[in-house]
């Protein structure tokens, strides 16, 4: 049946509110306006991002469609539309790339004015494409994937090879692009150094892939969760440590099992004495700490100056720092032609209506990616 240009109606995981469960509800999708795309969702990744927004650590606007980690397929377009066609495959950005803001026409910045990480919840023209039980259902990051059909702007979507499995590819969407990049561009990690990484989940996983591609020769994975090490292994970790086995800070346990030889950390918790411990966990003059983790809104951070004054460098980045419509569609090339394996990073594959289970698996630390089906 062609759907073009009709109002579809289809299932959808729906947050009425702060601290409220998923609900499965029937939704209606608009048609796409102008510059804008209408997707069916193939699959879709559970990220911390989603669970944060659920919690009020992501801002979102309720009521709202989560998710941001997936594949899908071109179901129709809006008018003006040029660069993708029904039945193309697809990756939904949550960093989107317009072309033409100050942040695209950079060649080292990615955060393209086009971001709604501060839960705008609609599309440029200011609304919702989606409803329920008649009122207006708002949009996450640009994506909105925890639904069969979404309403994306032309510019925050990748056109992917036709032949990449959508189960494994969408992991582009979020954890292996933002991990993996935070690694390769933002740290800039040198062969042969030291890295470690803060935090053992799908994307701090992605970020021991990118320093293992860079050619580090040892990264240890740092986890409060002991449990997550066995797979931090399989990636690429050398070595691991919980920081509850010790009494002293972290960042001098690792300065005495490098012998002070650490230079590249990464935050990837989300936590912000975290962020502080990894920036302290860098050697002191040539230490780079990149924060990947979401920091908690409306925060403040307390550190000794003496932490950057003495030479460490301080980053973070969205995404990975790519520019996320020309490089993801490179991404996944590289994957069709095996330069790296994302099969550690899958632990649970759930048709879409278990959703709460797989945000369960994630709260209680028991997955790494839980990937729902439609
Ligand atoms: P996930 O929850 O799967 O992993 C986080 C890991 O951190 C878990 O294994 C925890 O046990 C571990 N952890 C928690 N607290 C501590 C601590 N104090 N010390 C050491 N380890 C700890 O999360 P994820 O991998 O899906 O996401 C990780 C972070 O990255 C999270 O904050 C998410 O919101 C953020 C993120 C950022 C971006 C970006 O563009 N920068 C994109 N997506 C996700
Ligand atoms: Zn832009
Ligand atoms: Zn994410």
């Amino acid at each position: 049946m062609n759907t073009s240009g009709k109002v579809i109606k289809c299932k959808a995981a729906v947050l009425w509110g702060l601290n409220q469960p998923f609900s499965i509800e029937e939704v209606e999708v608009a048609p796409p306006k102008a510059y804008e795309v209408r997707v069916k969702i193939l699959v879709t990744g559970i990220c911390r991002t989603d669970n944060n927004a659920t919690i009020g650590v992501m801002p979102a606007k309720f009521p709202v469609i989560a998710g941001h980690e997936a594949v899908g397929i071109v179901e129709s377009i809006g008018e003006g539309v040029t660069t993708v066609k029904p039945g193309d495959k697809v990756i939904p950005l949550c960093v989107p790339q317009c072309g033409t803001c100050f942040a695209c026409i950079d060649p080292n910045s990615n955060f393209c004015e086009k971001i709604d990480i501060t839960g705008r919840g609609v599309l440029s023209d200011g609304t919702s494409r989606f409803t329920c039980k008649g009122k207006p259902i708002y949009h996450f990051m640009n994506t909105s994937t925890f639904t069969e059909y979404t309403v994306v702007e032309e510019c925050a979507l990748a056109k992917i090879d036709a032949a990449a499995p959508p189960e494994k590819a969408c992991l582009f969407g979020c954890a292996f692009t933002t991990g993996y990049g935070a690694a390769i561009n933002t740290g800039k990690v040198t062969p042969g150094s030291t890295c470690a990484v803060f935090g053992l989940g799908g994307v701090g996983l992605s970020v021991i892939i990118g320093c293992k591609a860079a050619g580090a020769s040892r990264i240890i994975g740092v986890d409060i969760n002991s449990r997550k090490f066995e797979k931090a292994k399989a990636v690429g970790a050398t070595e691991c440590v919980n920081p509850k086995d010790h009494t002293k800070p972290i960042s001098e346990v690792l300065k005495e099992m490098t012998g002070n030889s650490v230079k590249f950390t990464f935050e990837v918790t989300g936590n912000l004495d975290t962020m502080v411990d990894a920036l302290a966990s860098c050697h002191m003059n040539c230490g780079i700490s990149v924060v990947v983790g979401d920091p908690p809104p409306s925060t403040t951070l307390a550190f000794d100056p003496m932490l950057v004054f003495t030479g460490r460098t301080w980053k973070g980045c969205i995404f990975g720092g790519w520019k996320t419509r020309n490089d993801l569609p490179k991404l996944v090339s590289d994957f069709m032609a095996k330069k790296f394996s994302l099969d550690q990073l899958i632990t649970h594959v759930f048709p879409f209506n278990k959703i709460k289970d797989g945000f369960e698996l994630l709260n209680k630390g028991e997955s790494i990616r839980t990937i729902l089906t439609f």
